[in-house]
């Protein structure tokens, strides 16, 4: 009995913590809509990148993922970043921590580009 009872004051402030954190994390994503996003997205169908071009701040995780019923890679053109063969519904992120324009393409399908554009 007097265990159970220690147990409860030791869950109390996690469970405070975790509440405030839920809270404060909402507040933030809402507001990461609006100004400062921490990721991004971009969508592979129908052998195209959608957007084309993205820009995003620096510092930002861009996922990209194949909606495409065929494989496709997201090759830089500079090497900076290269997924492996991406099969359907199967993701890629990057995380961009400078500033610059980064064009890619895929490597199975040459003639699909497209761009992040990092500020
Ligand atoms: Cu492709």
């Amino acid at each position: 009995m007097r265990r159970r009872v220690w147990n409860l004051v030791l869950a109390a402030p996690v469970l405070i913590a975790a509440s405030l954190l839920a809270t404060n994390s909402r507040s933030f994503s809402t507001r990461a809509e609006q100004t400062q996003a921490s990721s991004a997205e971009v969508k592979i169908d129908n052998f195209s990148f959608g957007p084309t071009t993205l820009t995003v701040a620096v510092g930002i995780t861009v996922t990209w993922t194949n909606r495409d019923d065929i494989p496709h890679t997201v090759v830089s053109d500079d090497k900076v970043f290269k997924s492996k063969v991406l099969d359907t519904d199967e993701k890629f992120s990057f995380t961009f921590t400078k500033p610059g324009t980064y064009p890619y393409f895929c490597s199975v399908h040459p003639k699909m580009t497209g761009k992040v554009v990092v500020q």
